[in-house]
């Protein structure tokens, strides 16, 4: 790394220049391509009068430079490792550049590369500049047509946005032709060219409109498309219903590709998809997969016009476009599964991995104000966090103006490049509401804790609810400010819901309390007996609440509230303070006597239950979420507790978890929810059951994992299996069978790698090492690094914070390593050692040695920064 540069917001300029047109030709040639770019060039009106044009551009090799036909000599420009700068240029002009670039060795997977034969292209947020020399930036919006030349017969598929204006033959070359009419920023620029098949739908949009579905892969993957296929109607579907928007191009396409950094990226009508979020199968895919492909399809499509028509004006206001999308993909899930169950797993995801990334060193603002490497920044904080900025702001404004409001935003900003306060002053203009405080949530970093106390008068019939918010410092921001938190609310009394009056007004059965203070009481009145009080319901804003609840109230949240999310989360706090006084070796009897009494009323129960939900509430509270709830975590003592209580209640629950194992048999067929929902019990009643040293148990994973027609049933039996000590060789003949059956699907053997890697017991590095060596195994795919070196650094918390630290150090050699091919991931594979500061001296000791050694490496920006921000 020879020079850090930062990056801030306050030194946002407009361009001096724009770009009306850009015209590209790409000649594909094995070895290398060259891009022969034509750049119509204004002055930007808005901005001040510059002479000569800044351009990016990185690891380009230039071939010719021409203003207006004339070609540039070496005094007339001068090229820097990031920048060109053209001299003395005139108001409107044309610029023809020509540049040389080598997509085969490009292992970064950023600007244009090869991916198992196939070129693609990952442009956002900075990879156009390694494509041709630009303004690449997002506030810089133009009408591109690309020309991509190959020999003729080298691909069935060449592809870019838009539409396809010709597609010829001449002296032995393919040429295909094509226009996007939309303007856009250059991240949104995409090409493919490859050999490919594609499946083909059509789709009628609300004013009848056919657009032309394609979603193209490898010959060898065309079976696992129908889903996606019907997820992108689906998805279409709903965003016409949902926000009135409508596709805008005649065709919408979906490339496959094997390496990618990311899940997907939505190039305008030219999505690029991670195989990983995109093909599925019911023989080889997971219902969690499945889930995940519809979402993801949800949210790149989404992105057309929450993205796309309308864009970011710089990349600190990234949430802009991934907070609103991340919601909306969220809120499409909730429709089409269970709606209880998506607002846990994103709950879950805030609160295991958002609050460590703004407790740590990296925290930062749903709107950064500074950065060294762009692509560092997109988090859980930007985009879960964001999302929930985005869904307090609607259940804030209610779902009628919040629907205007998004209207309005769609309409007044189209076709621009805009930022997070544009998008709030539309909900401000349609609601009339101040939300001047509310806008701290996109610049205050950390997260806010509500301390809450009650009493309960009974002479008055009154109970009064006090709330104290704080926000912890966090990086560069010592001082907090109160936030405008909606804390939504019901009181249980002992026969149900209670009636809420406060000053007076009947507010029926819930409320959203609106915390906009250091602290305030909120008296309710006419209340007859002490009330149970159900808080942060819905998950209502991203905080930490702190409410001394007795056992006995939580066990009447976790059996009698009407919200799903409460009664989930009521059950983790009673799992919690079991595991807490069993990590702090305090007695835990009388508590963990209430949870075995609460599930096994649930589970004996399970009928009358939503199946989806119980599953969730048989979850122990995962080891990142207990770690985050001490100064100074001790790694060991978690894990140990969380394995002691998995088995004492696997033992305490025996016939329950069987009862529920067998009687759920026969609802287990098919792709419906209530199938899913059944499978996702059953197995977790499996995990539990193995557990225990009991050969029955073992035999009956054995007989689910050979019986089952599908990949949820026979991979959580593999699991269950592989993850419990006592399976033997009856866990390696079912992993051997597994490698066997699904040697030849690269997504299953990624499965196969990540159940041995998060292997509860044992020397798991030296599992590592040895698949690391492993035929099937290839350090330059993203996918592959991410089932064997993050699933073991980010879900084998027990292996990776082995004392001896030898994990951490082994971490930190990867990262050196892969650093060299691919800075992107290797940022990325770093997130656990950035957490040393939560974890005892012994541990903390160790994981900043294993930082430190990284340090003295040669190292990107992107490592670079987040090295150096953990080490400060
Ligand atoms: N915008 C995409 C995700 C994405 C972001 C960055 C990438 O490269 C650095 C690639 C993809 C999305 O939100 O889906
Ligand atoms: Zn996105």
């Amino acid at each position: 790394m020879s020079t850090t540069t930062v990056t801030y917001l306050a030194d946002y300029r407009a361009p001096e220049f724009l770009i009306e047109k850009t015209h590209l030709t790409f000649k594909l040639h094995e070895g290398y391509t060259d891009v022969n770019s034509q750049l119509t060039i204004v002055r930007n009106p808005h901005s001040t009068h510059a002479d000569h044009l800044v351009l990016h551009g990185e690891q380009l090799e230039l071939l010719s430079l021409a203003v207006d036909e004339h070609p540039l000599g070496a005094g007339d420009y001068q090229i820097t490792p990031q920048n060109m700068t053209v001299h003395n240029v005139p108001e409107h002009f044309i610029l023809q550049c020509k540049t040389r670039i080598y997509p085969e060795k490009n292992t970064a997977l950023e600007g244009l590369y090869r991916s198992s034969g196939m070129y693609c292209t990952q442009c956002e947020a900075e990879g156009f500049r390694k494509i041709t020399y630009y303004l690449d930036r997002p506030d810089v919006m133009s009408e591109f047509e690309t020309v991509i030349i190959a020999e003729e017969g080298a691909f069935s598929t060449m592809l870019s946005n838009g539409n396809c204006l010709s597609d010829t033959v001449y002296a032995g070359k393919r040429i295909v032709h094509w226009h996007d009419p939309f303007k856009k920023p250059s991240y949104l620029f995409a090409l493919v060219a490859g050999n490919l098949v594609c499946l083909e739908d059509h789709f009628s949009t609300q004013s009848g409109r056919q657009v032309l579905l394609q979603i193209y892969t490898e010959a060898k993957d065309s079976d696992k498309c129908h889903f996606a296929m019907r997820s992108l109607k689906k998805a279409m579907c709903w965003d016409e219903q949902t926000y009135g928007r409508e596709y805008d191009l005649d065709r919408f396409m979906i490339v496959a590709v094997d390496d990618f950094n990311m899940g997907a990226m939505e190039n305008k009508g030219l999505n690029i998809f991670n195989t990983s979020c995109v093909l599925a199968h019911p023989a080889s895919t997971t219902d969690a997969a499945f889930q995940r492909v519809e979402r993801v399809i949800g949210h790149e499509y989404f992105h057309n016009w929450s993205g796309n028509r309308i864009t970011c004006r710089d990349w600190f206001q990234l949430s802009l476009k991934e907070g609103l999308t991340v919601y909306r993909d969220s809120e499409f899930s909730a429709d089409t599964n269970s709606r209880a169950v998506k607002r846990i797993e994103d709950a879950n995801v805030i609160r295991s991995v958002q609050f460590v990334e703004d407790a740590g060193p990296m925290a930062h603002p749903v709107r950064p104000d500074s950065y060294i490497e762009i692509s560092n920044f997109y988090t859980v904080t930007i985009y879960e966090k964001g999302a929930e900025v985005v869904r307090m702001l609607a259940n804030i404004l209610g779902p009628e103006q919040y629907r205007r409001a998004t209207d309005l935003y769609f309409s007044r900003f189209d076709g621009q490049a805009v930022t997070c306060d544009d998008f709030v002053q539309c909900m401000e203009a349609v609601s009339g509401k101040d939300l001047r405080q509310f806008c701290l949530w996109y610049s205050q970093a950390g997260t806010p804790q509500l301390h809450i106390s009650d009493s309960y008068d009974a002479a008055r019939q009154q109970y009064s609810l006090t709330v104290r918010q704080h926000t912890p410092a966090t990086p560069g921001q010592t001082e907090k400010q109160a936030l405008h938190i909606p804390l939504k609310i019901a009181l249980y009394g002992s026969k149900g819901v209670l009636a809420l009056v406060i000053d007076g007004q009947n507010k029926g059965t819930e409320t959203v309390l609106d915390i906009c203070q250091d602290q305030q009481t909120i008296i309710f009145e006419q209340v007859a007996e002490n009330p149970v009080p159900s808080l942060l319901r819905g998950f209502s804003a991203p905080v930490k609440i702190f409410y001394a609840y007795q056992l006995a109230q939580l066990q009447q949240l976790i059996l009698l509230d009407s919200d799903g999310f409460c009664r989930w989360d009521a059950m983790q706090s009673l799992m919690r303070i079991v595991l807490c006084n069993a990590i702090d070796g305090k007695d835990n009897h009388a508590e963990q006597i209430m949870l075995v009494d609460t599930l096994k009323q649930l589970l004996a129960d399970h009928a009358s239950m939503d199946v989806a939900l119980l599953a969730c509430m048989l979850d122990l509270p995962s080891e990142q979420y207990l770690a985050s709830l001490y100064d100074k975590a001790n790694p060991t003592a978690i894990s140990q507790a969380r394995t002691q209580l998995q088995q004492q209640l696997a033992i305490q629950l025996q016939p329950e978890l069987l009862g529920c194992y067998q009687t759920l048999q026969d609802k287990i067929q098919g792709l419906s929810a209530p199938a899913m929902a059944a499978r996702s019990l059953r197995n977790r009643a499996l995990a539990y059951l193995l557990h225990i040293n009991d050969a029955r148990y073992r035999n009956l994973a054995q007989l689910q994992f050979a019986q089952a027609n599908n990949m949820t049933d026979q991979f959580a039996a593999l699991r269950a299996l592989v993850h419990t000590e006592h399976a033997g060789s009856t866990a390696q003949e079912a992993l051997q069978a597994f490698y066997q059956q699904w040697q030849h699907e690269t997504l299953v053997v990624n499965m196969w790698f990540q159940v041995q890697v998060t292997r509860p017991w044992g020397n798991v590095l030296q599992a590592v090492h040895k698949l690391l060596n492993h035929a099937a195994f290839d350090a330059r795919n993203p996918n592959k690094l991410r089932a064997v070196i993050a699933a073991f650094t980010n879900q084998n918390f027990a292996s990776f914070h082995d004392r001896s630290g030898k994990a951490y150090q082994f971490l930190a050699d990867q990262i050196a390593d892969i650093d060299q091919r691919n800075p992107q991931m290797a940022a990325r594979l770093l997130t656990p050692l950035t957490h040393w500061h939560q974890f005892i001296d012994e541990h903390a000791i160790l994981m900043r040695k294993a930082l430190e050694s990284l340090s003295q490496c040669e190292l990107s920006k992107d490592v670079y920064e987040v090295v150096s921000k953990s080490l400060m």
